[in-house]
């Protein structure tokens, strides 16, 4: 049985982000779930690629594509291609289809819901045996969407793999990588809630991964050509266990790992104190983000439980007094917001200015499965079978346009917003500009 796995990232690079994206960041959950099914000994060829036409000449019996919302159109339109070109199984996986179990478009076989490893393993082995995966069987494996006749059919949400170190490392030597840096993940989940996030309705409860574990990753990513220099922890929070914390930077501080690497890692402000930021350093962690969301102490509260603007302010101070780059994300174009929120935040920002690396800025999109999805269908601005690639396009701050893309406040009219969020342009390119000197002088 051939197997080929795609993320479902467009190859034409209309946004030169994406070019980035597919050479310096591969997604690792095609390398998780091709090492677990490598573990379990299952009699298959896996072909991992990001060339689409490079995966129809080997014609896979089992087409796996990953998507996350923002692609998914593009997920839709390779299974179109593929379907016309030599009819595999198709199987979809990732956080759109696990925010929206209930709905699979009918190009799709079957849909993984939630963690892959363990219910893309049960599929393929049932493929496998009888060459063909029947409804009959497909009822019997949890966290699986499914076509029965004009019927969707979800199994239910399957218990996520409560020992997170059963699952291999991910070999990066399969991707090539061609810059000196990656990305890893040494946990899954986050145990807050926050309402805009998509994390608490994707993942099957906050698991990590054992300091020996994130160790002996790292240690292998240190064996990749060319040797990365540069590693992201890109878990949704790095630091909710201090104890853990502590151990891997001690860890890494001994084995001298930290003279080999860099490192950065996404925080939350509340979880930060002075030990915290010492580990930090201690790992060589150089480039550290977290979500400040609003310079609103209003919105902030209603969407960021357990965290204070005080802790904002805190966060950014300690970083920057010991030589941290700072990087916040904020949100902006929520419901909740009046006009002098979102200048609260401007002022936040700007005041904020020289003590920050960089700046995300977020349009308030609708992601399935979050509070503001369930309020952008009641607008009318979204359905579980709308186009999502409307959502892609605005995703790129300085794209966003009340004309064109869900405009979700009613407090502030569009053309005022408009005029707002100039403004925020202004401070966007500021950061560019600061983040291009930057990089260039570290070669991120
Ligand atoms: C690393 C990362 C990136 C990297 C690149 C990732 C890549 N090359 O695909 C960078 C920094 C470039 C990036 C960019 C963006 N990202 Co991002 N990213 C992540 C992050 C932190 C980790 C992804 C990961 O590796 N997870 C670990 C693996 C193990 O988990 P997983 O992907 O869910 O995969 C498991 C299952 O879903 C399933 N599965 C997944 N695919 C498949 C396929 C098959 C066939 C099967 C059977 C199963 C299966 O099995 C896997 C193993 O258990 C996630 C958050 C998260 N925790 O996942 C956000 C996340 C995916 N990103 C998000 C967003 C919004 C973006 C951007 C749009 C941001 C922006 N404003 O531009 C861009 C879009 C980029 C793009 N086109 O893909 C959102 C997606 C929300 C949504 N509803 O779609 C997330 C969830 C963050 C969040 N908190 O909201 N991202
Ligand atoms: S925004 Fe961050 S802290 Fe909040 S739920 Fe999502 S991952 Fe967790």
């Amino acid at each position: 049985m051939k197997v080929g796995l795609i993320t479902a990232i467009r190859e034409d690079f209309f946004n030169p982000y994406e070019i980035k994206i597919k050479t310096t960041m591969p997604n690792l959950a095609l390398l998780y779930l091709s090492g677990y099914l490598e573990k379990k000994g299952l009699e298959c060829e896996v072909l991992i690629e990001d060339k689409f036409e490079k995966l129809a000449k080997e014609r896979p019996d089992i087409l796996g594509i990953s998507s996350i919302t923002e692609n998914f159109q593009h997920a839709i339109h390779l299974a179109m291609r593929a379907r016309k070109l030599w009819n595999p199984m198709i199987i979809i996986g990732g956080v759109h289809v696990t925010s929206l179990p209930h709905v699979l478009p009918k190009v799709f076989d079957v849909a993984v819901i939630g963690e892959g490893e363990e219910t893309f393993f049960e599929l393929l082995s049932l493929y496998n045996k009888h060459q063909k995966l029947d409804s009959s069987w497909l009822s019997q494996i949890k966290g699986i969407t499914y076509h029965e006749g004009a019927e969707t059919v979800f199994t239910g949400f399957r218990k996520g793999i409560s020992n997170l170190d059963e699952i291999p490392a991910p070999d990066r030597r399969l991707f090539g990588i061609k810059y000196p840096y990656t990305y890893m993940m040494t946990s899954r989940g986050c145990p807050y809630t926050c309402s805009f996030c998509v994390i608490p309705h994707v993942s099957e409860g906050y698991r990590m991964h054992s300091a020996e574990y994130v160790i002996e990753e790292i240690k292998q990513i240190k064996e990749v050509k060319p040797n990365p220099r540069k590693v992201r922890i890109f878990d949704d929070l790095y630091i909710v266990n201090k104890k853990r914390t502590h151990e891997i930077a001690e860890r890494v501080h001994a084995e001298g790992l930290d003279q080999e690497f860099d490192f950065s890692c996404w925080v939350r402000a509340n979880l930060l104190d002075k030990e915290v930021v010492q580990s930090l350093k201690k790992m060589n962690m150089k480039y550290v983000e977290f979500g400040a969301e609003s310079g609103s102490s209003k919105v902030f509260s209603e969407i960021k439980p357990g965290c204070g603007m005080d802790d904002n302010q805190k966060a950014i101070d300690i970083l920057y007094d010991n030589g941290f780059y700072t990087s916040c994300s904020i949100l902006i174009g929520h419901p909740l917001e009046t006009e002098s929120d979102l200048i609260a935040t401007y002022e936040f920002i700007e005041r904020n200015v020289d003590k920050l690396f960089s700046v995300e800025f977020n349009n308030a999109i609708p992601w399935p499965g979050t509070d503001l999805w369930d309020y952008a269908k009641k607008q009318g601005w979204a359905r579980d079978d709308m186009d999502f690639g409307i959502l892609r396009e605005c995703v790129h701050f300085p794209n966003y346009s009340t004309k064109k893309y869900p405009y979700l406040n009613k407090n502030i009219s569009p053309e005022r917003y408009e005029s707002i969020l100039t403004k925020f342009h202004e401070l966007f390119w500021k950061f560019e500009e600061k983040q291009k000197e930057i990089e260039a002088f570290l070669a991120w």
